[in-house]
């Protein structure tokens, strides 16, 4: 599957084309197994301020998605983690 996540800067509202994702993770923390992770590779997108990962996740359930960025202007590094839950 593919998951998307957009990035948007909270001061302008607008999407962050230029961010530099460094790092990337996804597992079932929220559902109470931090270790298991699924596969995730960076994916090609068209969409300015959206990043695509190509995405492996073998178990229903809640899963973390966890990214990190560099970002011009911005001193520190951008860390999201959102939700998303795998149904059948
Ligand atoms: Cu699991």
């Amino acid at each position: 599957m593919i998951l998307a996540a957009r990035l948007i800067n909270k001061r302008s509202g607008k999407p962050v084309s230029d961010a530099v994702i460094f790092a990337w993770r996804i597992d079932m923390a929220p559902d109470g197994m931090p270790t298991m992770t699924g596969s995730l590779e960076p994916h090609t997108s068209d969409e300015p301020g959206v990043y695509r990962f190509k995405a492996n996740l073998t178990m229903e359930g809640a899963w973390r998605l966890s990214l990190a960025a560099k970002v011009q202007g911005e001193s520190q590094t951008i860390v999201g983690r959102p939700l998303l839950q795998v149904q059948p």
